[in-house]
């Protein structure tokens, strides 16, 4: 028999009362260890709220492909109504990340074409390439000035920039030059602007927006600020393009890119183009280059797999004579390293779906309606999903283990991640050109945790010694 939504563990009664202890906790801040923490306590299903914030938690990887069946047509996420309040008071349209329905429906069909399709990996990994070649100069530069014949920084910020830069490269064609000594002030504040923005998000996942804008609290103000900066630069860029396309008589001979391809497709409104392009200008900054952080953080820590990584990338090199999209099909070590770097630091410490059909889960009812989680940091950790999880190992992608809805780091379904081909394919070629430049080495013994500021971010920062090979 199946037992009823009242029943499932949790605490779920008093909202305010658990924010209180949720915020004693310092939970905006450590989300993901109360998450961990809540399935030791109630198992694999719990209930929950927190503020105005209502959920249902699971963390099997079987849950999870009962979940995404119930998505329905238009697969709907949390409403960060940090993001949709800016929109609102701003007078801005949503792009793609934030529109829900049939209107996003339509609009992710057109911009599937342009940004994740397979095809159009030909036309990004010669300019994605170009960017990795200038991470590679600019970190033997760096090099070389030291005197030291090695380079030891934190290099969150370098790679912020070849982020930036790599993102900027696909949507406008064009570099940025963020790969120079001097770079365009304006960019800096762009990148700052993002850790502002997803910094100030998390308090408002739990209080209200409207109320905080209300009482003029501080948070509010600078999450405007972010945004504003954000939207400012974006603008800058798409004006630039934009102009650039009316001057220009004929078509193009190269591929012009994401941004100018969608214009010339003529499918979305100019408005729609402007608010997806700057979603994705921003959401493709912290969390590639936090991911290679993480990936650099885990090779230095296990320095023969490194070695084995660099085997096969010299290898695949060697046997596609430098065609970097055969390359690409010849590092499957590669590719299971930065799945391995999701399972255990994911950006996102959640996946969502409010249901559209009521669905059965560890025999409990849950009504349409309902917004269900999965714990992707937690289920990353279960040694119930994964042979001795603390272990960073590649190679657990490559064998007959099953996959079965275990690799979630980008989200399921047409409604993950949009920028995932980019992604995937930006760290691929950032990985083989630094395995084939240096070697990564680690100070002291530190350890490293997540910490959460909407995506999880390292807790302290990660300083790490690059040798030339
Ligand atoms: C959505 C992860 C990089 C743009 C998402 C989601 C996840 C995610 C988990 C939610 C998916 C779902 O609900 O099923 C990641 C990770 C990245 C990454 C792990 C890198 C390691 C990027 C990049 C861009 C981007 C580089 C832009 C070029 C977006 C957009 C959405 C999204 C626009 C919303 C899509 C929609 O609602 O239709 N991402 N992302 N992401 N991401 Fe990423
Ligand atoms: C944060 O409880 C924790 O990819 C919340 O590139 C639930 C939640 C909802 C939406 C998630 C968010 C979490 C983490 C960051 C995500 C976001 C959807 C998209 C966004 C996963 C798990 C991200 C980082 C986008 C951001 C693009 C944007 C800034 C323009």
């Amino acid at each position: 028999i199946v037992r009823p939504f009242s029943e499932i563990p949790g605490l779920w009664k008093n909202g305010l009362a658990n924010l209180y202890n949720f915020w004693k906790l310092d939970g905006f801040r450590n989300l993901h260890r109360i998450m961990l923490q809540n399935f030791n306590t109630f198992g694999p299903i719990y209930r929950e709220k927190i503020g105005y914030y209502e959920s249902v938690n699971i963390i099997n990887p079987e849950d999870a492909a009962i979940l995404f069946k119930a998505e329905g047509h238009y697969p709907k996420r949390l409403k960060v109504e940090a993001w949709t309040s800016y929109r609102d008071y701003r007078n801005r349209k949503y792009g793609v990340l934030l529109k829900n329905g049939e209107e996003w429906r339509s609009n992710r069909v057109i911009l599937n074409k342009e940004v994740i399709s397979l095809k159009m990996l030909e036309n990004f990994v010669p300019l994605l390439d170009d960017v990795g070649q200038d991470f590679v100069a600019r970190v033997h530069k760096k090099i070389q000035r030291s005197g030291q014949k090695k380079w030891t920084t934190d290099l969150s910020q370098e790679l912020f920039k070849y982020a930036l830069e790599s993102v900027s490269s696909v949507l406008y064609g064009e570099r940025l030059g963020l790969m120079l000594d001097y770079i365009d002030p304006e960019a800096q504040h762009f990148i700052d602007c993002i850790t502002l923005m997803f910094k100030t998000t998390s308090p408002m996942l739990y209080i209200p927006p409207s109320l905080l804008r209300q009482i003029g609290a501080k948070v509010w103000r600078d999450h405007v600020e972010a945004w504003d900066g954000i939207f400012n630069q974006a603008d800058r860029c798409i004006q630039n393009i934009y102009r650039q396309l009316r001057q220009e008589t004929g078509s193009p001979k190269r591929y012009p890119g994401i941004l100018a391809s969608l214009l010339m497709l003529d499918k979305l409104s100019i408005e729609d183009i402007k608010a997806s392009v700057t979603e994705l200008m921003a959401g493709g900054v912290d969390t590639t280059s936090i991911t290679l952080l993480w990936t650099l953080y885990e090779l230095a820590r296990h320095p023969t797999l490194q070695e084995e990584l660099r085997a096969e990338v010299v290898a695949a090199r060697a046997e596609s004579q430098g065609d970097m999209q055969e390359m690409l099909k010849r590092i499957p070590l590669v590719k299971g390293a930065l799945k391995e770097t999701l399972r255990l630091h994911p950006v996102a410490v959640s996946l969502q779906r409010y249901i559209a059909e009521d669905i059965i889960i560890q025999n409990y009812h849950i009504p349409a309606g309902t917004l269900v989680q999965l714990g992707l940091h937690a289920m990353g950790r279960d040694p119930k999903v994964f042979f001795r999880p603390e272990q960073y190992q590649p190679s657990r992608w490559l064998r007959t283990e099953t996959h079965y809805f275990r690799s979630l780091g980008f989200g399921f379904g047409p409604r993950q991640c949009l920028g995932r081909r980019i992604a995937e394919t930006e760290m691929q070629i950032f990985l083989i050109h630094m395995l084939e430049n240096f070697r990564v080495e680690k100070q002291r013994h530190v350890e490293v945790q997540s910490t959460f500021e909407l995506i999880l971010l390292p807790d302290k920062p990660i300083i790490l010694t690059l040798k030339p090979i």
